[in-house]
């Protein structure tokens, strides 16, 4: 559990916690959208935020419970394709695999099948297995459905994960979903209608990889390097807020 100080030298007990997370699928199923959409709520349909590199990941800080924070930390692969050792590097060190398919496009959903191999490949039955789960995006398409509720949900079964839809152009149930993710991440029960509730006043934080901020002095490379290994509790780090001089928590 880690403690958080206010100016009174009380701690209240704040547990923050912090998980990698992984978004695989094919391109154009809306990887980057989602991720955008989620860490600031912001759909760019001219996608002016395409990478320059080839991995990125962005943060976002959610309020879990009372006294539970949770960071998760979304790489998106960019346009790397399946089997690039670059992306192996990366889900090595992962919390969490999300698999999106774009429930317009038949043959992104067939090749999750692929995107499982290659996950397994990294994670084999006999080591620790990551949190998983189902993505059908782009639902305010639904009209052009390729893709039936019965086979995405048979996807989710084979492999027991979990699933979900959503629109990252709406923002339709893309928070609800993530909190999900993250409570189930942090190993908190909380029935989906209560988050669903709650997901509008959830968000409390994001910050954007970028080489030249710094956070207490760290680069966001600092960051990475500290939270590569599987973060259960990663450390929240301190400040003093210039104006009031309180001390604040960020989280990293
Ligand atoms: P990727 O990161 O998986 O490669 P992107 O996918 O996020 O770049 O999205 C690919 C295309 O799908 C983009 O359109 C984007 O605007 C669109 N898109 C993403 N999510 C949704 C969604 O929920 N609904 C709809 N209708 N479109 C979505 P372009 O035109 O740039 O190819
Ligand atoms: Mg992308």
């Amino acid at each position: 559990m880690q403690k958080q100080f206010d100016d009174d030298g009380d701690n209240d007990d704040l547990d923050v916690k912090q998980f990698k997370v992984i978004f695989l699928g094919d391109g154009a199923v809306g990887k980057t959208s989602i991720i955008m959409r989620f860490t600031k709520d912001h759909f760019d349909p001219e996608q002016r935020y395409k990478q320059t590199i080839g991995l990125d990941f962005f943060l976002k800080q959610l309020q879990i419970t009372e006294k539970l924070q949770v960071s998760l930390q979304c790489w998106d692969i960019g346009g790397q394709t399946i089997g690039q050792k670059m992306i192996k590097n990366y889900l090595r060190g992962s919390n969490a695999i999300l698999f999106v398919y774009d429930i317009t496009n038949q043959s992104s959903f067939q090749n999750l099948e692929n995107w499982m191999t290659f996950v397994k490949e990294v994670f084999p039955e006999s080591e620790k297995q990551p949190y998983m789960a189902l993505i059908g995006n782009k639902t305010d398409l639904g009209y052009q459905r390729k893709v039936s509720v019965e086979e995405h949900s048979a996807f989710a079964d084979k492999y027991g994960i979990r699933f979900f839809y959503m629109s990252a152009r709406t923002g339709d149930n893309v928070l609800p979903a993530m909190i999900k993710v993250a409570s189930d991440l942090a190993d908190v029960k909380k029935p989906y209608v209560e988050i669903e509730r709650e997901a509008m006043a959830a968000s409390v934080a994001t910050i954007q990889r970028d080489h030249e901020t710094t956070i207490d002095g760290k680069t966001s490379d600092d960051i990475i390097a500290s939270s590569s290994q599987p973060s259960k509790g990663n450390k929240e780090s301190k400040s003093k807020d210039k104006k009031s001089g309180k001390e604040k928590c960020i989280i990293l």
